[in-house]
């Protein structure tokens, strides 16, 4: 309860931040976009990572602001970024399971890239697998409303949240984000290795694109080029920054 009334003021009184991580082409290291991840400077605590206060957002129904908050900033931001001359930048926002669940949740993206005037094609949105597998039919003319205004669909953390891969098929998709916990291990695990494998392969025979997170070391990304995945994302390449620095660390690497 504590934490959910400092929630409450931290929305009234915006303490969060938008960080941004690189995504890169792996073949070229071009930066093709960035992932926005909220961070929450507490007054007191310092900054206080998203997973210690984005379920507590869940649990409260406080997400459905915050997130319209993030979506906001991140579509303002790369609009700004587009004007300043980096007009290849897209932007990916991370939704939650509420937020994805709102019934008007079409006619607030769709309003938020008016407001902001990001060109539609610049927004993705990253969704988890549960959040399409419970596979109601509206969660699927969501998806197909959402790509009917040019915004693309990630599947976030792919490969630990469920085996029906019937989904992959019937909605329609983007992109694969292959979790972290695969990439972490894969040079000692063969195991890890093999799926990151088949993961690649299904994408590109689905023809969906393909993202590797949690790329850490050079014999990840070796293993990564040798296995054609197109694009990446990791502490090897940035950690998230603030814009500012989001900025001038691409000035810098082009
Ligand atoms: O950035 P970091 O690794 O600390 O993020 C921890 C978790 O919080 C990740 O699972 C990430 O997806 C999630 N997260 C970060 N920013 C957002 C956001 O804006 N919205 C939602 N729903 N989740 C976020
Ligand atoms: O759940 P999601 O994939 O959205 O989580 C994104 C989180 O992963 C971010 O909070 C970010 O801080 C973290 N992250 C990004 N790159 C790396 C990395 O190379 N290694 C690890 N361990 N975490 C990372
Ligand atoms: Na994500
Ligand atoms: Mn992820």
């Amino acid at each position: 309860l504590m934490l959910e009334n400092q929630l409450r003021e931290a929305i009234e009184k915006q303490q969060f931040a938008l960080y941004y991580q690189p995504k890169l082409e792996l073949h070229s290291r071009r930066v093709l976009g960035m992932e926005a991840l909220i961070r929450w400077h507490h007054p007191t605590q310092g900054l206080i990572s998203p997973a210690d206060f984005i379920p507590v957002a869940e649990e409260t129904g406080l997400i459905v602001p915050l997130g319209q908050w993030v979506l906001e900033e991140a579509c303002r931001q790369t609009q700004e970024w587009h004007q300043q001359g980096f007009t290849h930048l897209r932007v990916s926002v991370n939704l939650s399971a509420r937020q994805f669940a709102k019934a008007d949740l079409v006619e607030d993206v769709r309003k938020t890239l008016e407001r902001t005037k990001l060109s539609t094609d610049a927004l993705e949105l990253e969704i988890t697998e549960s959040m399409v597998v419970d596979a109601s039919s509206s969660a699927n003319e969501k998806l197909v409303q959402l790509r009917q205004l040019g915004v693309e669909i990630s599947i976030d953390d792919f490969g630990t949240g469920y085996s029906n891969l019937q989904y992959l098929k019937r909605f329609p998709l983007t992109s694969l984000k292959i979790d972290r916990g695969f990439v972490r291990d894969l040079m000692v695990d063969r195991e890890d290795a093999a799926i990151i494998k088949a993961i690649i392969l299904m994408a590109r025979g689905l023809g969906l694109n393909v993202i590797a997170e949690g790329v850490e070391t050079q014999e990840q990304l070796d293993f990564l080029l040798e296995h054609r995945c197109p694009m990446g994302q990791g502490f090897l390449f940035s950690p998230p920054l603030p814009a500012d620095k989001f900025i001038e660390w691409i000035d810098s690497t082009e």
